[in-house]
């Protein structure tokens, strides 16, 4: 599949995925949807990919919906939003969730609606310092989707997702990263190398355990602490039979760098 809405590149086991429609913020269409499903099926099927990178082209990271695709004529009947989440935005955010690598958003510029709460659905996001997020959803009558009323009071906690949520502001980068809604800051001449070098780096890690400990917390949200500690003896159990767990403990012990396969 060629693609026209987003760009995919594969390099140095990280595949990068830039959303790519920059003079729409590159906000959401149905080919773009179709695209990114496939590019991200095509990451956790098939190449050499350790760690997905997730980020945007030109002045904005995502700015959801396009709403051109949504204008309705006066007699027109609504569009059925339920269906389009249930098949394209849900979906979506589920296969990140399912990837078995870390996966790293650099938010590039603003970062509005679905394009915020897919940021929020990855596991370590960077900003540039320009850039904000907008849960622009109340401007329109609608409500957070893309997970947004899932991540959002994990991540800052009720009033503040509350707030966010029925208001609508821009939140700065530096205040998401402050609020605990994202990981770091980067100076946005640095975002792109910055963001690289993690995705880098996490490629060279132990990638199955690294995908343990993302279940985990996944699974950590609806669990009490008895189910928890079993989920968590459960993983464990399964990381202590890779090669990377046997490597490392080798590495420590003969006191030189661990060399991780992914196995
Ligand atoms: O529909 C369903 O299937 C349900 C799912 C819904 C998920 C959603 O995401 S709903 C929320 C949709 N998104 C929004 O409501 C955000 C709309 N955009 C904005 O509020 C602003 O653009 C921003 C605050 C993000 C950025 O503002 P600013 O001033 O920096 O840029 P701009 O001038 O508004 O936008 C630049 C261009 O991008 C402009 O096009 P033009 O006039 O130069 O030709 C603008 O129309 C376009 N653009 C920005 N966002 C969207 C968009 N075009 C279509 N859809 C957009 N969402």
């Amino acid at each position: 599949m060629s693609y026209s809405s987003i760009l995919f590149a594969e390099e140095a086991g990280v595949a990068t995925i830039t959303l790519n429609r920059p003079e729409k913020l590159n906000s959401f269409t149905a080919t773009m949807h179709a695209e990114l499903k496939h590019a991200v099926k095509r990451v956790g099927e098939g190449g050499t990919a350790r760690c997905l990178l997730l980020t945007g082209a030109g002045r904005g990271f995502c700015a959801g919906q396009d709403l051109s695709d949504r204008v309705m004529g006066k007699d027109a009947a609504p569009p059925d939003l339920g269906h389009t989440l249930s098949t394209l935005y849900n979906p979506l955010v589920l296969s990140l969730r399912a990837l078995e690598m870390p996966v790293v958003c650099a938010v590039n510029g603003v970062a509005a609606g679905a394009g915020a709460n897919l940021a929020l659905a990855c596991d370590i996001v960077l900003a540039a310092r320009s850039a904000s997020f907008i849960q622009a959803f109340c401007k329109i009558g609608l409500m957070p989707d893309c997970g947004g009323t899932y991540f959002l009071p994990r991540l800052v906690g009720t009033a503040r997702a509350m707030g966010l949520a029925l208001l609508g502001d821009k939140l700065p980068a530096e205040q998401a990263a402050d609020w605990g809604l994202i990981w770091k800051v980067v100076d946005d001449d640095k975002l792109a190398a910055e963001s690289q070098a993690l995705a880098r780096h996490l490629a060279t890690q132990p990638t199955k355990g690294l995908t343990l400990i993302r279940q985990a917390l996944h699974q950590s949200a609806g669990n009490t602490i008895e189910r928890q500690l079993a989920v968590e003896a459960d993983l464990q159990r399964q990381a202590g039979r890779t090669a990377d767990y046997r490597e490392g403990v080798a590495a420590f012990m003969g006191k030189r760098p661990a060399k991780f396969t992914g196995s």
